[in-house]
């Protein structure tokens, strides 16, 4: 395990190139003490509730005063302001108070009808019991105007109360088969304990669809390390497509901002695993082939990850994690937040000796 002020030092194979920049677009706890460790503060209700909830789900919308039209321009850049109701799909929740819409990925190609697919998260659907989530795939080419979820093409139910399955999502071919596959963090699922969060990825292939349990389509499930984690509530693919080898595969990232460490309660974490051998299990995410943890109290590190490319020039991706609840390196700072850039997370062939040490 690497704390993440202690990245360089500790660990040979990754540099930890930047630290602390003010975070835009996560959401800061409310501040430290237990109900930060309670969760709510990070989950999709506390992000969604800045806005207004006005019944979006009705068919009678009016349009904004200020909505014209948008329309490319010579350079073929779409240029204008318009409601999004002019969108060219819509897809519509089923269920009252869904959250349809929370996490959505562009996943490639899942079916390998050379067509790519999309994924839309609905973490509070309650089709298999009160916010267990639901996760829907429409392969393309999606339809055009008015589209139901449950016509997707795949629907994937989370199992158990407040489970959240859907709150994150992500997807790349990570078993290097040709098909994408997709990633789905469940931060309220209990398979670690109460609300540790799970990560499920379900492998892509021709005959995916229909609707299945989450639990019984996912090829391999990496559960929280311990109760309140809730793992799963960020998520992002690492080394598939980072190079011109389709066949390379890759892994995953995994945010649990509510996991306690040494550090402190809710520092958070972040799970780098492996996923090129096609893993078929159940595993633990205290086994996980690289951690991260946060660097104190409520830094709820791991709420959110990507792999952001190669941003410092050497040829291989970053990954960011965001950490709002990070303190500033001056007097009486709470929650100005930090953003840790790490290289080199996932790299190379199948054994190099580049990779991430085990935790
Ligand atoms: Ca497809
Ligand atoms: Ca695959
Ligand atoms: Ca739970
Ligand atoms: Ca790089």
């Amino acid at each position: 395990m690497v704390r993440l002020d202690h990245a360089t030092a500790v660990v040979v194979a990754v540099t930890l190139l930047a630290v602390v920049a003010p975070v835009a677009g996560a959401v800061a706890p409310s501040g430290p003490g237990p109900g930060v460790r309670g969760g709510d503060d990070r989950d999709d209700e506390h992000r969604d509730d800045g806005h207004r909830d006005d019944g979006c789900g009705g068919r009678e919308r009016a349009r904004s005063p200020d909505a014209g039209t948008v329309a490319p321009d010579r350079r073929g850049v779409l240029t204008g302001r318009t409601d999004l109701g002019d969108a060219d799909t819509r897809v519509n929740a089923t269920g009252d108070g869904d959250r349809l819409g929370r996490a959505v990925a562009g996943v490639g190609d899942v079916n390998g009808d050379g067509e790519a697919d999309l994924l839309v998260g609905a973490p509070r659907n309650d089709s298999r019991a009160r916010n267990a989530g639901a996760v829907y795939l429409f392969y393309g080419p999606v339809d055009r105007g008015e589209v139901d979820a449950d016509d997707a093409d795949l629907v994937l139910y989370g199992v158990d109360t407040e489970d959240r399955a859907g709150a994150a999502l992500a997807g790349r071919d990570v078993d290097g088969d040709g098909y994408s596959d997709l990633v789905i963090g469940a931060p309220g699922d209990d398979a670690g304990g109460t609300d540790s969060g799970a990560v499920y990825v379900v492998y892509g292939g021709e005959s995916l669809s229909g609707e299945r349990r989450i639990t019984t389509a996912a090829g391999v499930r990496l559960a929280g390390a311990g109760a309140g984690d809730e793992a799963g509530d960020a998520v992002a693919v690492v080394g598939a497509g980072r190079d011109d080898d389709a066949d390379a595969g890759g892994g995953v990232a995994v945010g649990a901002p509510g996991a306690n460490t040494s550090a402190g309660n809710a520092s958070g974490a972040v799970y780098v695993v492996d996923l090129r051998d096609g893993p078929t299990d159940r595993r633990s995410l205290a086994d996980a082939d690289a951690t991260f943890l946060g660097e104190d109290d409520n830094d709820v590190a791991g709420v959110a990850v990507a792999a952001v490319g190669d941003v410092d020039d050497d040829g291989r991706e970053e990954l960011a994690v965001g950490a709002p609840g990070a303190d500033a390196r001056r007097a009486n700072a709470t929650n100005d937040g930090a953003v840790y850039v790490l290289s080199d997370v996932f790299s190379g062939a199948s054994g190099a000796s580049t990779r991430p040490t085990r935790g």
